[in-house]
């Protein structure tokens, strides 16, 4: 790295580094080693309405967090940026995205449930991994 460019690699090694860190007020959904078979470390989750919900992989995988089925209204789809990847039937009413080793991503679709509610969720690449989501 020449001197002209080390400020701006600086800059990435900083910004990749603060990636993760979820906001303070988030609460953590997690799956760890062996989670394909153990299933997730929180199978209940408690979260606010609207979240911010984090989920955090630690296992040797990909997992996710995926609404067991329970679906955006089709009315809705098309404003939930994660439904591109579906067909207007059936996005996921909430999901994170499939996330490796050391990964953490945020779960969205929370502002879509009911406060009071429970709602089941389970891991897209391993469906045996199932946990359920308590709104507040
Ligand atoms: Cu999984």
């Amino acid at each position: 790295v020449s001197r002209r460019t080390a400020p701006l690699a600086g800059l990435i090694a900083a910004a990749l580094i603060l990636l993760p860190i979820a906001p303070a007020n988030a609460v953590v959904a997690a799956a760890t080693q062996g989670a394909a078979l153990t299933g997730y470390a929180t199978p209940v989750v408690v979260t606010a309405k609207g979240g911010p919900l984090m989920f955090v992989n630690t296992d040797s995988v990909p997992h996710d967090i995926t609404a067991d089925g329970l679906y955006v209204p089709k009315k809705l789809a098309r404003k939930q940026p994660w439904c591109v990847d579906y067909s207007r039937k059936t996005c996921p009413l909430f999901k994170s995205q499939l996330v490796g080793t050391a990964q953490t991503a945020e779960v969205e679709g929370l502002d879509l449930l009911k406060s009071g509610k429970q709602y089941p969720f389970f891991c897209s690449a391993h469906t045996g991994m199932k946990g359920t989501l308590v709104v507040q």
